[in-house]
């Protein structure tokens, strides 16, 4: 078995820098012809097609918003015929409308293709059995990941999320050996497992492919070991493909983006200017061969930075590191920046914790305050309250010395807070601005 799904996964960067060229063209006449709204956006820079004539032109095109998809709903950005357009998906975001994409049938090959790509550097085989507990229907975790299963010929066994009890008792009846569902959902299983005084040994597990929301190094380690399984992250958004954009490999070390299809840039949030390899700033992608709703440079708004050093599994795919959090989902506390992934951090690190919490901040007497419930193992609750209160000082001042701002943390008995089936909900804001 290879350990590669796609030849393509290790051609030298000289090759694809051609391809990606060669794609880019073709892709920027196509939208100028087919899209009105990318023609006036062109237009409005006076740009030309013919201007584009290899990848290193790309700055040259202007951005795509998600406030672009917002404006054109449902189907104004397509740029083929609807007849041709053969699945729907749409995701929703906190303001506005519903964000849609569609999906001709070579798009949805290419997306099977680069998900067999993910579940491949994942360790998955087609003897794998592989549990889809991601939503179905809208979202693109589920079905995404559904046909990427059947794609590289491995056994799906497509449960959706929820119905907790039902996955457990199939997981173990199916003998399933890889689990794909939002992180925070995997320690909901793993929380029931132990629930069930079922025993690890008793579920055939081995590998778990998580996304859909940002998770920490910590936050791996607390899966793992819950599950005893190898968790490995999985990168995508519903405007780009779905799941799949990026994988990590057996290495651990940043996930792979599948640049071929995917061309990624790093820009300054603020000013919108590309950074060099290794700095922090926001991811933009343009979809090369995307025909349905083609992007160009689409700001994903997710915070992360790039690795161009040759990874030890042979794959020359450019590395995204973790996304730290959404330049959009920064909390600006007292006037710090605060990123939710950064709290994570803190409180996973500390073993009297479970890895359950919720951040609320609101303003009183003009002044940001931040509180941080978070779940403790219920012993703690006995008869220690000596020692509850120096985890709680602890707590705060890790927090405070690792976020440069000061949180009030509030510990609270196991199984109060909310648990998530899908992506987790953990911030409250409960300021009015
Ligand atoms: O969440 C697609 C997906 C499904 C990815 C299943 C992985 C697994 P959207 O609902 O459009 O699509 O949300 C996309 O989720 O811009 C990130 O902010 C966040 N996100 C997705 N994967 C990760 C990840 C799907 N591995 C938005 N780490 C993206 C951190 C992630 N954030």
């Amino acid at each position: 078995m290879s350990k590669y799904y796609d030849k393509v996964e290790t051609i030298s960067r000289e090759e694809l820098t051609e391809l990606q060229s060669k794609r880019l063209v073709e892709l920027v006449k196509r939208v100028y012809e087919n899209v009105p709204t990318y023609r006036a956006k062109m237009d409005a820079v006076h740009i030309k097609p013919e201007e584009i004539r290899s990848i290193a032109d790309i700055s040259k095109l202007p951005f795509t918003e998600k406030q672009d998809l917002r404006g054109n709903y449902p189907f104004g950005l397509f740029a083929t015929p609807m007849k041709d357009i053969v699945r729907l998906h749409a995701s929703s975001g906190t303001t506005g409308k519903l964000t849609v994409v569609g999906y001709t049938k070579n798009d949805l090959h290419a997306w099977s293709k680069v998900v067999a790509r993910a579940l491949t550097a994942a360790g998955v085989t087609a003897d794998s059995i592989v549990q889809v507990s991601y939503g179905y229907g809208l979202f693109t975790g589920g079905l995404g990941l559904h046909y990427g299963v059947e794609e590289m010929g491995a056994t799906v066994v497509p449960t959706s999320s929820g119905n907790t009890q039902r996955q457990i008792m199939l997981m173990k009846d199916f003998k399933a050996d890889v689990l794909c569902c939002t992180p925070s959902y995997a320690i909901y299983l793993a929380e029931e497992v132990k629930k069930e005084n079922l025993s690890l040994d008793e579920l055939n597990l081995k590998v778990g492919i998580f996304g859909a929301e940002p998770w920490s190094e910590e936050m791996r380690q607390v899966i793992e070991k819950s599950l005893k399984i190898k968790a490995f992250d999985i990168y995508g958004l519903s405007e780009i493909t779905g799941p799949g954009v990026a994988c990590e490999c057996e290495y651990h070390d940043g996930s792979h983006i599948s640049e071929d299809y995917f061309y990624p840039e790093i820009i300054d949030p603020v000013t919108g200017e590309p950074l060099p390899y290794g700095q922090e700033g926001e991811l933009v992608f343009t979809t090369l061969c995307k025909e349905g709703l083609p992007l160009i440079r689409y700001r994903t708004h997710d915070i992360t930075s790039l690795n161009i050093e040759p990874c030890r599994c042979g794959r020359t795919f450019v590395r995204m590191n973790r996304v730290t959090g959404r330049s959009d989902d920064m909390l600006i506390i007292r006037g710090v920046n605060v990123f939710p992934s950064q709290i994570e951090s803190v409180l996973m690190r500390n073993c009297n914790v479970e890895p359950y919490y919720q951040i609320i901040i609101d303003r009183v007497n003009n002044l940001d305050v931040m509180e941080i419930d978070v779940e403790v193992n219920d012993s703690m609750f006995s008869d220690k309250v000596k020692e509850l209160e120096s985890l709680k000082r602890a707590l705060e001042s890790d927090l405070q010395s690792n976020l440069s701002v000061s949180a009030k943390v509030k510990l609270v008995g196991s199984n109060t807070l909310p648990r998530s089936e899908g992506k987790a909900k953990r911030i409250t804001d409960n300021r009015k601005i």
